[in-house]
């Protein structure tokens, strides 16, 4: 397989970081970001912090009023998110990165996955320099901090970003990749959530390289084929996922808010299928296919996540949409500690059954 050179691009903690640009006088403070639910004064949870107030403890998804006890004693400075403001200054950088990158792939508010593997011609000092030279130019025109990472795909990149943060650069090169990721510990695995992490704990499994080294087979067996192949190839550094151009930005989603806060497979998946089945019919209606499948979850503290798929073929199935989001589902409740209130599921990355059909034909013609 060809070698690449894939950069991720997370910016620093990244409402807050907004906030002090707002308000440079909140720099020397601890900043806490918060999603305030309204049911009463201090009832929400953290959105983000920054660097000061994470040193008392406070960070993403802990109560508000825990982040106040946690900070009670200091200047800290409480403030709402502000999408908006944060989603213009997202577009000015992520245009600016979208420029350094052969291929470019927006992930969330705050991240970008760039194939620069023509721009560097795969030379990992090439990258380098062309990261440093990023991150001066979004600090110069946007006064905001970034942290990278470099790797031969999109896995190690990630792991990279977070190995050195705020303001840090990490590149990995393909023969170094083992010897990084085999000490960490087997949750920095994206995919490892706390319950997988603890089953691992009881098969021996700590670090990425005891994953690595445990038998691919025994996985399978007691993580099921999808996760226990993704563990064993993902611990050895091994990821072949494209960094993907988002053709056209439409999507077709819908939300539903279940019947109590829970955790119960069964009872989410009832609601997504429902959805599936709206949106299914939406997408008939425009004639479309689709690739990427999502799901929304607001959870019990009014915190959003997110997981999505990329399907190796673009499909206008029912049937290809629910099982994916059932995938999508499962995996996010085994990593997920905390109640769903709210379920969604989203469909993008459209192509016309028109141009489909084309391609099927020339596939035909050609072969
Ligand atoms: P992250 O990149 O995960 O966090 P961060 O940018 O605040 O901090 P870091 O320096 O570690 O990269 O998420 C980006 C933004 O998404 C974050 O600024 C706020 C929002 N967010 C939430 O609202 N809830 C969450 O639970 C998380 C993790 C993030
Ligand atoms: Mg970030």
């Amino acid at each position: 397989m060809k070698v690449r050179t894939i950069l991720l691009a997370d910016l620093d903690y990244f409402f807050a970081q907004c906030e002090e640009l707002r308000d440079p006088t909140l720099k020397s403070k601890p900043v806490v970001v918060c999603v305030y639910s309204g049911r009463s004064e201090d009832s929400g949870a953290v959105s983000t912090a920054n660097y000061i107030a994470r040193k008392y403890g406070v960070k993403s998804g802990i109560p508000i009023f825990l982040a106040k006890k946690k900070l009670q004693d200091t200047d800290a400075v409480f403030l709402p998110v502000d999408h908006t403001f944060y989603e213009e200054i997202s577009d000015k950088i992520m245009q600016i990165l979208r420029g350094y990158a052969d291929l470019f792939e927006q992930v969330g508010i705050d991240e970008a996955y760039l194939d620069i593997t023509e721009k560097t011609q795969g030379n990992f000092e090439e990258a380098r320099e062309l990261a440093q030279k990023l991150k001066e130019e979004v600090k110069n025109k946007q006064r905001i901090t970034c942290s990278i990472g470099i790797g031969p795909n999109k896995l190690v990149a990630k792991i990279a970003a977070d190995n050195q943060k705020p303001d840090g650069l990490t590149a990995i090169k393909p023969e170094e990749v083992k010897s990084f990721l085999f000490p960490l510990p087997v949750n920095r695995l994206i995919g490892v959530g706390r319950r997988n992490a603890e089953k691992m704990e009881t098969l021996g499994i700590k670090t990425i390289g005891d994953l690595a080294k445990y038998d691919a087979q025994r996985l399978v067996e007691v993580f099921g084929k999808r996760l226990g192949v993704y563990f064993h190839e993902a611990a050895n550094g091994e990821d072949d996922s494209p960094v993907q151009e988002s053709g056209e930005t439409e999507s077709i989603s819908k939300i539903s808010t279940l019947k109590e806060n829970t955790l119960d497979f069964g009872l989410i998946l009832e609601k997504a299928n429902n959805l599936c089945e709206g949106i299914h019919r939406e997408l008939s209606q425009r004639r479309l296919y689709f690739k990427q499948v999502g799901i929304i979850a607001v959870m019990a503290d009014m915190s959003i996540r997110s997981r999505s798929e990329t399907l190796t073929k673009a499909t206008n199935e029912l049937q290809a949409l629910k099982k994916t989001v059932n995938g999508l589902i499962e995996k996010f409740l085994s990593e997920s500690n905390q109640e769903v209130r709210r379920i969604g599921v989203k469909i993008s990355h459209f192509t016309k059954e028109h141009d489909e059909q084309k391609r099927l034909t020339s596939f035909f013609e050609t072969n």
